[in-house]
């Protein structure tokens, strides 16, 4: 039990920027009271989640959504606060440019465009301290025949390797993949084999991040995480949930057994380490956001905690003796665990309260900036 206690305490969870803005669908967005009308504000929320939880204390930024004047006076006054900044996160998908692509786009100067922009990404970096570039390609076509699909993946491989070298010590990027949206019919990063494929090619600062919300349905998750894992190249998760694409919605709501899954190939792995970004990518379109994202949060320990639990010794002992049921059975006893009062003494000990949705709620905190901050911004999303 202290070891699994001692693993607790060194869990690091990643909020982003965006979910403590406004967000929506498509078809509304509906604006809630007190969201943060600059960046500045949101580390302050996110650092009200980490305050409860002990776990959260980087933030990711999103360019240009948390675009300021200075992004060494925002690292400062995100230290102030107690957090860090985490992943900066690029954005070649909202401009009248990228309507046929970024950097797989057929026109040369619009590939520019989007490539300076990840480069400026990296300055950033730079100027924040981060050491990790998430790369998210919009980039896709909607029609067979509307642009060569081997060409764009030539023109992706010449700006993923600019922007590579443009890498400094310690820093890295994290390619994502998605299968579709927006593009409809064949997207340029739709599966992690063609994002493992790229980052082969480039170089271990080059890895793959997984969002939870980017598969098929049925698709074994798990699966890709082992293997990626056994290759040095699991960079890291965008955790959400799914009912139906990418929803976005809190993670472990739709699958807590899915995410149970997830965490025991993890450490199984080894990749229970600050080398795999543990991030949540999550927007709170209707449930308030602070506590959205300790909830959110406190799921991924919950699934950690039970796949910490699996008797490994028993289950290699029931695999290797061909013990299907047993095997099975090992692994659900640690799933079946209620390991609620396990954290609530875990954050007691940590000085924290037991249970970091009560304490947030008494704090006071949603009635201060309700009243303080008005006329908060979108978060990006869902204009
Ligand atoms: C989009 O579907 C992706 O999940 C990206 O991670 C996206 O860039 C992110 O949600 C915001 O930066
Ligand atoms: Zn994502
Ligand atoms: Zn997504």
């Amino acid at each position: 039990m202290t070891d699994i206690k001692a693993a607790l305490r060194s869990q690091r969870i990643e909020t982003p920027s965006w979910a403590y803005g406004n967000s929506g669908t498509r078809f509304k967005v509906f604006a809630q009271q007190g969201v943060p009308r600059d960046p500045y504000e949101k580390l302050a929320d996110a650092a009200q989640v980490h305050a409860y939880t002990g776990i959260a204390p980087t933030v990711a930024l999103h360019i240009p959504w948390d675009k300021v004047d200075d992004y060494a006076d925002l690292a400062r006054h995100a230290r102030e606060l107690g957090v860090g900044i985490g992943a900066i996160n690029s954005n070649v998908f909202q401009d009248d440019d990228y309507k046929l692509g970024s950097v797989t786009h057929p026109d040369a100067r619009v590939r520019r465009k989007a490539t300076d922009h990840l480069l400026e990404c990296v300055d950033i970096m730079d100027a924040t301290g981060s050491d990790t570039l998430k790369l998210w390609f919009s980039d896709g076509i909607n029609y067979p025949g509307q642009d060569d699909i081997r060409s764009r993946q030539d023109r992706l491989a010449e700006s993923l390797a600019e922007v590579y070298g443009r890498l400094g010590e310690g820093q890295r990027f994290l390619l994502e993949y998605k299968l579709f949206e927006p593009a409809f019919y064949a997207t340029d990063v739709p599966d992690w084999g063609t994002a493992y494929a790229h980052c082969v090619k480039l170089g271990p600062k080059a890895q793959v991040v997984v969002d939870t919300g980017h598969h098929a349905p049925g698709t074994n998750i798990e699966f890709i995480v082992a293997f990626l894992l056994r290759d040095g190249k699991l960079g890291g998760f965008d955790f959400n949930s799914r009912f139906y694409a990418d929803d976005d919605l809190m993670v472990g709501a739709a699958d807590p057994f899915q995410l149970f899954r997830i965490m025991y190939e993890v450490i199984r792995g080894g990749g229970f380490t600050d080398e795999v970004a543990f991030m949540l990518d999550q927007c709170h379109n209707i449930e308030p956001k602070i506590p959205g994202q300790i909830r959110s949060v406190m799921n991924v320990q919950e699934a950690t905690a039970k796949a910490l639990l699996v008797d490994r010794d028993a289950l290699s002992a029931a695999q290797n003796e061909g013990d299907v049921l047993g095997a099975n059975a090992v692994l659900m006893d640690a799933y079946n665990t209620d390991v609620r009062p396990l954290l609530a003494e875990l954050r007691e000990e940590q000085g924290l309260a037991p249970d970091p949705m009560a304490a947030y709620a008494k704090s006071g905190y949603f009635e201060k900036i309700a009243a303080e901050r008005v006329g908060g911004n979108q978060a990006g999303w869902g204009a």
